[in-house]
């Protein structure tokens, strides 16, 4: 958690640098004095609430490893400002993509908004192509709605459209492009979207999170994402970030924990919560009225659905939040490999070895290795890629990737304190051990042993009618 740490660029010196290779004399200077200045992030760390200083109260969100966007009033309508670009994000430590987003990351800024606001959403196209944006869930006019040929045109490279409209709706909402899209979001382009409620006294929550699972297919040594990826991605995200990179949900003991999740990949998570149950409190459709919602452990989000999840967090400790297809939460390398579980391998090393003086067999025992020899750094990983695997706690390797993170449960924090706390000290005698006691294992009691002759398959046995059955 760091402290907002947003660069104010000036727009006209932004558009001399000409990110799109837009010409400077093509801008409209008068036009574009009247824009908002763009709000920019470099960071991918979870930046600390926006508390808002104009506008209707609200209970802001914290974004997991993003941030939200300040705003303009101006005559009572909030206006935004955002810029669909090429960025770089850092996926994990010691893996950086080259993908595209707004205002400087991917996914872009959290729009935050309260029932009722009148909302103007000023979009500049700073990439190679045209694109649109459409307000996923949303209530508007059709013509706002941001399908590029269907109600509006494209923006095209270096134009700036308007959107305006009244976000009538509260709930958890989603922002991505309606124009080439499968290769626009395969790159990135996305954001979330909240519209909290008018009575900051409806469904208060003390923490408030949201993120989006998105995907990427990397190629190890390689920095842009493949665009016709239909399934087979390596990089399983949320908020563009792999485990290790994703930051722990802070929150104290018996808080009251909302945690909102987007799904803009193109398969379903289900996304499973250790130590505590929770219930589906909201969809994109809105808030679920209470007498319908049902205890979970593990909700599964389709394909372009958002779920809010509630539960108070009231058990201390360092509980795994992730993604229960468990190949979600591994990362590059290549899932492509042949299972070699119980294949001796002292052969092939043998014969690799003349070629490959290095080589070093994997797989045998399991996947294990990977991690235990990633943590050797011994194994030499291709230029910009992350290991299957990785990521530490106090107990050794985690052996994860992708789509994984921890709820923290910690006593007494502050309310606004969402920093990583390290490790759970467990209180003595609650921790898993290795078994000390006697080796002799008392005998089971096992039914009585029967006489019958071995029955041959698909043999019927006809009723009887008699017997130890004749009671029925
Ligand atoms: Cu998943």
């Amino acid at each position: 958690m760091e402290s907002p740490n947003l660069n104010r660029r000036d727009f006209f010196r932004l558009a001399g640098v000409a990110g799109a290779g837009i010409a400077l004399s093509a801008v409209n200077k008068t036009a574009m004095a009247a824009l908002p200045e763009i709000v920019s992030s470099e960071k991918a760390d979870t930046q600390a609430p926006l508390y808002p200083d104009t506008g209707r109260p609200y209970n802001p969100v914290v974004t997991l490893n993003g941030w939200s966007l300040p705003w303009r009033m101006n005559n009572g309508v909030k206006e935004f400002h955002l810029v669909a670009e090429p960025v770089v994000r850092e996926i994990a430590p010691g893996m950086k993509a080259h993908l595209w987003g707004y205002n400087g990351q991917s996914p872009g800024p959290t729009i935050e908004v309260v029932e009722g606001d009148r909302v103007r959403m000023f979009v500049t196209n700073r990439l190679p192509e045209k694109t649109s944006i459409h307000w996923h869930g949303q209530r508007l006019p059709n013509g706002m709605d941001g399908v590029s040929g269907l109600t509006q045109p494209a923006i095209m490279p270096g134009k700036t459209f308007v959107y305006e409209f009244v976000a009538k709706r509260p709930g958890t909402f989603m922002y991505h492009p309606h124009a080439d899209e499968m290769t626009q979001m395969a790159m990135g382009l996305m954001g979330s979207w909240v519209t909290h409620f008018k009575d900051t006294k409806l469904m208060p929550v003390d923490r408030d999170f949201v993120f989006l699972l998105n995907a990427y297919d990397i190629e190890p040594g390689s920095y842009k994402p493949k665009t016709n990826t239909m399934l087979n991605f390596n990089l399983w995200t949320w908020n563009s970030r792999a485990f290790p990179g994703i930051d722990p949900l802070v929150v104290r003991k018996n808080d009251r924990v909302r945690i909102r999740v987007g799904n803009l990949t193109m398969t379903n998570h289900p996304i499973h919560l250790h130590g505590h149950e929770f219930q589906v409190t909201g969809t994109d459709g809105g808030w679920v009225p209470p007498g319908a919602r049902w205890p979970e452990v593990t909700t599964d989000i389709a394909v372009g659905q958002m779920r809010a999840i509630e539960f108070v967090a009231d058990e201390p400790g360092d509980w795994a939040l992730h993604c229960h297809k468990s190949h979600h939460t591994m990362n590059a390398m290549g899932h492509e490999v042949p299972t070699l579980l119980d294949v001796n391998q002292d052969d092939l090393v043998k014969k690799i070895s003349n070629l490959v003086p290095d080589y070093m067999a994997m797989g045998e025992t399991g996947m294990s290795e990977m991690s235990d020899m990633a943590a050797m750094m011994d194994m030499p990983l291709p230029e910009n890629t992350l290991p299957m695997m990785s990521g530490t706690g106090q107990y050794g390797a985690i052996e994860m990737g992708g789509m994984f993170s921890t709820l923290k449960v910690r006593e007494g924090l502050a309310r606004n304190d969402y920093r990583d706390p390290g490790p759970y000290r467990h209180p003595k005698g609650t921790v898993a051990s290795e078994y000390s006691g006697t080796d002799k294992v008392p005998e089971a009691t096992r039914p009585p042993v029967n006489n019958a002759p071995a029955a041959v398959e698909l043999q019927v046995r006809k009723p009887q009618g008699h017997g130890e059955h004749s009671g029925h």
